[in-house]
């Protein structure tokens, strides 16, 4: 990783109130959990076209084809990680293995210990949407993720959930682990949505 800390990047790439610092912080809440590969499975479940639920072995999904992504990413603290490359399987490589049902218009991720992030199907179908298994060229790290983690640049951090284990199709919007506690539903740092109180009508289950 690049350290860019000494760009001038304000007013072009760093969105509004954010700031670059020195490091690269790490947060999460709760504890690392351990990764057993002969028991670990991914899941996408809910509203899928067929209504079959699909379960994806480690062998399975670390075999699956992967991407690059190189994005900055930016915490709802206010602190920017940039020009992160994310190495992994694509959204649109899993929605293709996993179709979801044309009325599914939200998705929730669901990580180990039952922390959670819904965004839109509009936000989860962007080609910058991953199930990342590499960052800057290597494994991720336990505390960032490992073995896989979502990551959806375009959206504060928290809705990029470490430990992924599930997508869930939804019909219905529904708030995941933030969202519940006052964080915005929708989470467009462009548009500082930080928090719930500045949603406006549509923008979140009621
Ligand atoms: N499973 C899980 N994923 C999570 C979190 C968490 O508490 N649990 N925290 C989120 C938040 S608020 C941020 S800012 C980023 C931090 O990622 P980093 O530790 O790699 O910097 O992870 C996100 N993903
Ligand atoms: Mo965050």
């Amino acid at each position: 990783m690049v350290d860019q800390s000494e760009t001038p990047l304000e007013g072009t790439r760093l969105p509004p109130g954010q700031y670059v610092p020195r490091g690269q912080p790490v947060i999460h809440y709760g504890r690392v959990p351990s990764f057993r590969p002969a028991t670990w499975e991914f899941h996408v479940m809910g509203a899928t076209a067929t209504g079959e639920q699909y379960r994806f072995s480690w062998p399975r999904f670390s075999e699956l084809p992967r991407t690059t992504v190189v994005a900055d990413f930016h915490c709802v603290t206010k602190f920017s990680i940039m020009g992160n490359e994310w190495r992994g399987v694509s959204a649109a490589t899993l929605m293709e293995l996993a179709p979801p049902a044309p009325e599914a218009g939200h998705v929730m991720l669901w990580a180990e210990y039952g922390y959670s992030a819904n965004i839109r199907m509009s936000d989860f179908a962007r080609d910058d949407t991953l199930f990342a298994l590499e960052l800057d060229g290597k494994p991720i790290a336990p505390e960032r993720g490992f073995p896989v983690r979502a990551i959806v640049p375009h959206l504060y951090a928290w809705k990029s959930v470490k430990w992924v284990r599930a997508v869930e199709y939804l019909v219905e919007d529904k708030r995941g682990f933030w969202e519940e506690r006052g964080y915005h539903n929708i989470a467009d740092p462009w548009r500082e949505q930080r928090y719930s109180y500045q949603e406006e009508p549509g923008e979140g289950p009621p």
